[in-house]
């Protein structure tokens, strides 16, 4: 053979070895069923933002639901009630003087169960309905696929009908946010259907204008909420060959060769205070913008855009021939049959939803995401923010996803703004706070009466979010452009925080552990519960930190600074516990599934088990007599605790469970996953995914406590893999690769530069250029790194020592914008 031939056949190959590889890898982030969905928890999601679509993949009988995420029931409004500002005070009291009973019969009283006339308890996040595409020839097929391409952002279906294959692709345009359906058929002449809607709302005009099938209408009122949200949504066939007749209701489409559907909706939502946008023309406009450009270069345009973000992460654990079976089925045998890939497959999907639920501009993704088929969906699909809301964004900057992190920021300014008024008119503050929940409008009331929505503490919690941006990314802009929500949030508690029955401590009063109670009877309101004092710790911090970065507020910072000294430490019980509340009430049968007083472990930092083990120890113990299986959120979260634990193996028990089969139609604590990998609390709640998705990536990389921990909780049945792009605090992209459990490859990109302090396991060494990394001392140099030093913690009884896996801290200068490839021994 000539050389110039050889040299030919070996590209030939090489192509043809790499197009094998692409197509392996795209075959495997991949969901994909042998049969249409049976129901919407088989359904898949398709989402650029604000449209959000369930693809049930039938044959004759497509459904593919559809949401626009500002369809909510209400109007703009708060629901701060008048006047109660005197019964907050008598519940204190009644609490400071230790007749707790009686404080939470007053709440009870003073805040009903059901909201009270006049009054809501925020609004329902509702469905825009489902197009409907009916296929009258297609009652017999073979060959049947559904999927969901992750490297895509794409759905698809494919069948056989009398020896013609047809086939449907459907995504959600994240450029456009207009949806399409293009459907083929590999003869001729061939495709045949009608095209129609159903919604649930009561009221929807539909009709045909301009060639186009709409569908109109305004959201439920509810409580004494108008519904005055108008939503606007029309189908426009575009068809090659064949013919369209618009019917009243329908579009009928007729021996056609490719049918290309397009779908815009919107609405008159122009921000929580303003409904005057004109839905129709809005979505026109969507719809005009899809056009621009043909079909192809429309798909081509999403896909680069939805990589953009999704292509930054890169998961590798292996496969085996589990990944070949269906996703139904290895959710089925997860617990029974080793697939590693599941476990990546399922990573990146929480990825893939944050992208599709949580685009810049766009409102945060709710308890659902965007994707609801209901009017009346469970706890209305709004925003909770005692763990929910929060969950979701777990895996935004520790995933590569800041963008995605967006809306839920753009909502703290709105609440901000509306939380005055319940700090105004509830606690006689300055500042501004929000309770447990809550919705498109913004309340920032109590909701859900005074055991459940006695909780001041969400805008504490929510900040959170805004300093931790600040750490991953350094952006000072940012901190500017948000500092005041930090300092309203700090204020708040500054005019808020009380003494404790005992005199000793400053906390917050009434107040509750979310959900929990302590006393039979549904005794729940409180004094200084331990998540509390761990929130405010937080608030105050930042501020702190804040002001100093920014160099403002000097007199203020000063009096936070004065307070801090004042909250409570946390407390090791007689259970050996870390104690939920100021007393020492836990019970070691409790099986609640809020463990709120682990927020100091996660997601907050205070509880290390390098520098306070007493207290890591008595967190285990809390973990430990909760139990495992719970709601998917919960589940989700234990993820996070046991990575923090430093347990792989029980963080992955926890994998586990929660990719255990969800009981169908189930409501109640029993969570795990349905067919569609979404996560059941049960029902379908998006939390689960999402805490997953970040307690996968906090077994792998930590970074908090002063330094980043590589690999600090992986479990043993995952020896060998590779991980891409996963960012730590202070801007620092990790790549890294193991085998037997032990880190074999190691890269960094500083994006902000600073010293960057690696922990691993001290079987390894780390050199770069041949020259050995120096051991680490004294406190990191880095601000992004600080450690807010908590107070020593008392102990009551100790049960257990914490063991420590044996370690080794490095330190390394790094200079903004360089790569580092390390040489690990
Ligand atoms: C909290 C949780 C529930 C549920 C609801 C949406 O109230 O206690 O389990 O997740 O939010």
């Amino acid at each position: 053979m000539k050389p110039s031939f050889i040299r030919l056949l070996s590209v030939i190959i090489f192509c043809f070895a790499v197009l094998q590889c692409q197509f392996v890898s795209s075959q495997e982030l991949r969901l994909f069923y042998d049969k249409p969905a049976a129901n919407w928890n088989e359904a898949l999601p398709l989402g650029s933002g604000n449209m959000g679509a369930m693809v049930y993949g039938g044959v004759s009988a497509e459904e593919i639901q559809l949401n626009e995420e500002t369809i909510w029931a209400g109007r703009p409004g708060n629901n701060v009630p008048k006047g109660k500002y005197e019964d907050i005070v008598k519940i204190r009291k009644l609490l400071t003087e230790g007749k707790n009973k009686a404080a939470q019969a007053l709440s009870n009283e003073a805040f009903p169960r059901a909201a009270p006339k006049g009054l809501d308890y925020g609004m329902p996040y509702q469905t825009f309905g489902s197009l409907l595409l009916d296929f009258p020839d297609h009652q017999v097929f073979k060959h049947y696929q559904r999927d969901l391409d992750l490297n895509k952002a794409v759905s698809s279906v494919s069948y056989e009908v009398n020896g013609v294959t047809y086939k449907r692709e459907i995504f959600t345009s994240l450029v456009d946010h207009t949806m399409r359906v293009r459907i083929t058929a590999d003869q001729p002449n061939k495709i045949s259907l009608n095209v129609g809607w159903k919604s649930p709302h009561s009221d929807v005009k539909v009709g045909v204008a301009n060639k186009r099938l709409f569908m109109s209408g305004k959201s439920s009122t509810v409580d004494a909420k108008e519904g005055m949200v108008q939503f606007y949504g029309f189908v426009y066939p575009d068809i090659k060959g064949g013919e369209v007749k618009h019917l009243k209701r329908n579009i009928e489409i007729k021996n056609a060769n490719e049918v290309i559907l397009y779908v815009a909706i919107a609405t008159n939502f122009q921000n929580y205070q303003d409904i005057s946008g004109n839905p129709s023309r809005r979505a026109e406009l969507l719809y005009h913008k899809a056009k621009r450009v043909d079909y192809q270069n429309g798909l081509n345009k999403h896909i680069v855009q939805y990589q953009k973000f999704f292509n930054r992460v890169k998961l590798d654990l292996g496969s085996n021939d589990q990944a070949k079976k269906t996703t139904d089925i290895r959710i089925r045998e997860f617990g029974k049959k080793f697939d590693p890939q599941l476990v990546a497959l399922y990573f990146q999907f929480g990825r893939y939803l944050l992208i599709s639920s949580s685009q810049p501009g766009g409102q945060p993704a709710n308890l659902q995401g965007i994707w609801n088929d209901k009017l009346s969906p469970p706890w209305d699909s709004k925003y909770t923010v005692n763990i929910n809301t929060e969950m979701n964004y777990w895996p935004a900057e520790v995933g590569n996803l800041k963008e995605m992190h967006q809306p839920l920021f753009k909502m703290l300014k709105d609440l901000s703004v509306t939380g005055q008024e319940s700090a105004r008119e509830m606690y006689h503050a300055r500042g501004w706070n929000m309770h447990h929940n809550t919705d498109l409008w913004r309340i920032s009331g109590v909701v859900d009466g005074g055991f459940y929505g006695m909780w001041p503490m969400g805008g504490a919690w929510l900040t959170q979010h805004i300093w931790q941006h600040y750490l991953y990314n350094g952006d000072v802009s940012f901190l500017r452009e948000y500092y005041d929500v930090l300092k309203g949030c700090a204020l708040f508690y500054l005019d808020v925080l009380t003494k404790d029955p005992s005199g000793k401590w400053l906390v917050v009063s009434p107040s509750i552990s979310p959900e929990n109670s302590y006393e039979a009877g549904g005794v729940g309101v409180s004094a200084g519960t331990t998540m509390d004092n761990q929130l405010v710790f937080d608030v105050f911090h930042n501020f702190i930190r804040a002001s100093n970065d920014l160099k403002r507020d000097v007199p203020l910072r000063d009096s936070v600074i004065q307070l801090l000294k004042q909250l409570p430490p946390m407390q090791v019980g007689q259970h050996g516990q870390l104690q939920e509340w100021l007393q020492d009430l836990d019970k070691t049968t409790d099986r609640h599934r809020h463990i709120s007083h682990l927020y100091g472990l996660f997601p907050s930092g205070q509880i290390s088990p390098f520098r306070n083990p007493e207290l890591a120890q008595a967190a285990k113990n809390s973990l430990v007599y909760r139990g495992d299986k719970s709601t998917g959120w919960s589940m989700g979260w234990k993820v996070n605790w046991w990575a923090r634990l430093l347990d792989g193996n029980r963080a992955y028990k926890l994998i586990m469970d929660q990719l255990s089969p969800a009981p169908e139609e189930q409501n109640g604590q029993n969570g795990g996953t349905y067919p569609n990998l979404l996560d059941a609390h049960p029902p379908f709640q998006i939390d689960g995914n999402f805490g997953c998705t970040s307690g996968i990536a906090e077994m792998l990389l930590q970074s908090y406590d002063g330094y980043i921990y590589l690999m600090p909780a992986w479990p043993d049945e995952l020896p060998n893999g590779e991980i891409k792009g996963l960012v730590a605090r202070g801007g620092f992209i990790v790549d890294m690769s193991w085998e037997n459990k032990q880190l074999t490859a190691l890269t960094i990109k500083s994006t902000l530069g600073g010293n960057c302090r690696l922990r691993i396991s001290n079987k390894i060494a780390l050199s770069i250029n041949g020259k050995k990394l120096e051991e680490a001392k004294e406190e990191n140099p880095n601000s992004f790194y600080l450690v807010n030093t908590i107070k020593v913690p008392t102990v009551r009884a100790q049960k257990g020592i914490f063991q420590l896996p044996e370690t080794i801290v490095y330190d390394m200068n790094t200079v903004k914008g360089k790569v580092y490839r390390f040489e690990v021994q």
